[in-house]
């Protein structure tokens, strides 16, 4: 188990805020106009972590009107200067990365070794990447202009990390935010806001509404706002695309996935298990790109079930803070129930079913690492998002299958690809409708890279400089004079 003073960093961090979290709106801390809160909870324990203020009208006009307030001095400062606070934000996040990693680990449930190895150091590092795209805005960008305000609302598999790629392309590109964190998950956004602000970062420029999807939504139908930037669930985001309609909103959409992880004969069996693991068993499998759809070539399908199960078996499955496992809790009992009810639908339309003998922590969320075989291509569990610790996994004969197996979905975020025949690889990586293609790997991201879906796994880029762009409007210079005379 984990050792009992590991967190004690966060846990006197909650206790400086008496457990109980306003909004950060104009670069301090409120309570809800309407006084009203919601309760975070620990997955692992099920235990009342805090209590948070629960955004309503009034708080939402408020972060949007320091935000509106905050957006023209903030674009006006030379690139160079937005850079620097983009560099000290990141320089905040490491000098302050364990007790981050802890705090997440808490509040959603997710391994520490996760989020101490990627989700924070990946952070840290999309607001150094970006805080480059900010010193180069006059010379790469010098026919835009900053969107301007911004409202962001993001999911709870990865609180954290969408936090950075949502928030460090909006402020180093010149626009301020209101951020809306997942209501399973608020409180690594509001520590972010602390950072944030004693690192200097001026009022108004970020703001953190927290709350539940009514927040979301007044947000996303507020009239002072300029864009949105949504990650979430396909559903929300249709919801969302309907209610900026005809509003000259921008929107960007991060939606579901269900991916593909095709494994031909000829790949390298034992990596393309760990390639598994990872896709499917990382983060408990709540991942939008996770590869939850595995196609085997008949031939290897038997070993490489072999294979899969015999790893399956020594996976270890415990509390968040104990750094010695590979899974932990799922984020909520209705994210569970709805993990169980889709694996019972499959198993009630004729898949079998694997699931290792391991004991599972009490008292929390779990679930098993789960594998499906004998998988029809239409049921449920082969076209639905279970968003949980189970892979699915169907045969295919030719590549020509492959790729029509492959690209049966209503979905289109990423895929993964297995040979050792470089040119067959690449060859089918070619024809998947994916945002993004892994060839002999699985879960590749860089904030240089940028993320993004086909399909209705949504549009728009996070990363890199096309990600820069969403955050950007071209404006054209026509005229005489445009320059002064010398
Ligand atoms: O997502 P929601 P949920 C998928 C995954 C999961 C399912 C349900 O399949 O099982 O969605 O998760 C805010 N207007 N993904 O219900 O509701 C909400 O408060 C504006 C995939 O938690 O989409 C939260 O901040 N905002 C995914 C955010 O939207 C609204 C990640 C996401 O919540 C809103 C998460 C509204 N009407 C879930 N309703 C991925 N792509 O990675 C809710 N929200």
């Amino acid at each position: 188990g984990p050792a009992p003073e590991a967190d004690t960093e966060a846990r006197q961090w909650l206790a400086r805020h008496n457990g109980s979290f306003g909004h950060f709106i104009n670069g301090a801390f409120v309570a809800s106009a309407s006084g009203k809160t919601f309760d975070s909870f620990e997955p692992a324990t099920g235990a009342l972590l805090a209590k948070v203020a629960l955004g309503g009208s009034e708080d939402v006009n408020g972060a949007v009107a320091a935000a509106r307030k905050a957006q023209g001095p903030w674009a006006k400062l030379p690139g160079h200067a937005r850079a620097r606070h983009l560099y000290a934000l990141a320089r905040m996040i490491q000098r302050h990365a364990r007790l981050i990693a802890v705090v997440e680990a808490l509040d959603n449930g997710k391994p520490i070794r996760e989020t101490r190895d990627i989700d924070i150091p990946l952070a840290a590092r999309h607001f150094y990447h970006h805080a480059g795209w900010a010193q180069l805005q006059e010379t790469e960008f010098a026919d835009h202009v900053p969107v301007g305000v911004v409202g962001q609302v993001i999911p709870w598999n990865f609180p954290f990390l969408m936090l950075a790629w949502k928030v460090a392309p909006a402020l180093a590109l010149g626009n301020t935010v209101i951020l809306k964190p997942a209501e399973f998950t608020p409180l690594t956004a509001l520590l972010f806001a602390d950072l944030a602000s004693a690192a200097g970062l001026p009022p108004g420029v970020l703001n953190v509404v927290a709350g539940e999807g009514e927040t979301g939504a007044l947000i996303v139908e507020h009239e002072d706002i300029d864009k949105i930037a949504f990650t979430g669930s396909t559903e929300v985001g249709r919801l969302i695309r309907e209610k900026t309609g005809g509003s000259g909103k921008s929107l960007t959409l991060e939606l579901g996935g269900k991916s593909p992880f095709i494994v031909f004969d000829d790949a390298d069996i034992d990596a393309a298990v760990e390639g598994v693991v990872d896709a499917i068993w990382f983060n408990q499998g709540q991942v939008c790109c996770a590869g939850s759809r595995l196609l085997v070539q008949e031939g290897v399908a038997p070993l490489f079930h072999e294979r899969l199960k015999r790893r399956m078996a020594t996976l270890r499955v415990g509390h968040p803070l104990d750094k010695a496992i590979d899974m932990a809790a799922i984020v909520a009992p209705v994210q569970l129930q709805r993990i169980e009810s889709l694996v019972a639908k499959g198993v009630s339309e004729g898949a079998s079913m694997y699931q290792p003998k391991i004991e599972l922590p009490k008292g929390g969320s779990f679930y098993l690492p789960t594998l499906l075989t004998e998988v029809q291509p239409t049921s449920v569990v082969a076209t639905e998002e279970i968003f949980g610790p189970v892979a699915v996994s169907m045969t295919f004969r030719t590549p020509e299958e492959a790729i029509q197996l492959a690209n049966h979905s209503r979905y289109g975020l990423a895929a993964s690809v297995w040979s050792e025949t470089i040119g067959l690889a690449l060859y089918v990586a070619a024809k998947l409708a994916a945002g993004v293609v892994w060839v002999n790997a699985t879960n590749l991201f860089d904030a240089s890279s940028g993320f993004g879906g086909k399909r209705e796994s949504g549009f728009g880029r996070e990363g890199g400089k096309e990600g820069c762009y969403e955050y950007l409007k071209p404006k054209a210079w026509l005229g005489r004079k445009l320059r002064p005379e010398p």
